[in-house]
């Protein structure tokens, strides 16, 4: 398997499945202005990142390929055992996707929504504010939990690598414990260190 990243953004979600499923794969760095280039775009015509390659296969989206992964290896146990457990580590990680996710595309990308400063504060504020929320629900899960569905699944990856985020644009999440505690956990994982290891992030 080939998994094509930018350092540090959601690739690293797949990345540490693979390494907590034990596969070989090849991480292959792409800069950002190459996601533009025809060559990746013949891979992802949105022009971004991941993209996994198994086989014949090239596979975008990072829920579908996580989803993929965990078909293929039901017996790394990283998602639900059974209808109940895989519903809810669906839940969080559409959660993580489309809800943490998609409010941090607006935080790194506030320039893209309006060229005047000032609007990009407001958005910035605005969308810092709704991570505090987002992020306070995260927490209330966490509670009496070390994984988001008391064990791990693929979502836990997720919703830690947005955690990495928060730290990058300096969220102030301190008040969060379960959060704080789960990052750290996470932070000493030999799985996530390898995949960060890998990207040069430690
Ligand atoms: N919906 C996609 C989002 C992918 C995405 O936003 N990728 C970002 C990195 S986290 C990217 O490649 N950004 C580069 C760009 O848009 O120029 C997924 O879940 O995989």
């Amino acid at each position: 398997m080939k998994l094509y990243y930018l350092k540090g953004a959601c690739p690293l979600v797949t990345q540490i499945v693979l390494e907590w499923m034990g596969l070989p794969y090849e991480a292959e760095s792409v800069e950002r202005d190459a996601l533009k280039n025809p060559e990746f775009l013949a891979l992802n015509p949105v022009g971004s990142v991941p993209v996994l390659i198994d086989g014949d296969l090239v596979l975008t989206q990072t829920v579908a390929i996580l989803e993929y992964l965990t078909e293929l290896h039901p017996d790394a146990g990283l998602h639900g055992a059974d209808i109940v457990e895989r519903t809810e580590v669906r839940r969080w990680l559409n959660f993580a996707n489309s809800d943490l996710h998609r409010t941090f595309s607006i935080l790194f990308g506030a320039q893209t929504y309006s060229d005047d400063p000032a609007i990009q504060k407001v958005l910035i504020d605005k969308t810092a504010e709704r991570l505090r929320f987002l992020y306070g629900v995260i927490d209330k899960q966490l509670e009496g939990k070390d994984w988001m569905t008391g064990r791990r699944s693929i979502a836990d990856s997720y919703v830690y690598v947005t955690g990495l985020w928060a730290r990058v644009k300096e969220l102030d999440l301190s008040n969060l414990q379960n959060l704080q505690r789960f990052m750290q956990r996470l932070d000493a994982d030999p799985g996530v260190q390898a995949a960060l290891k890998k990207q040069g992030l430690i």
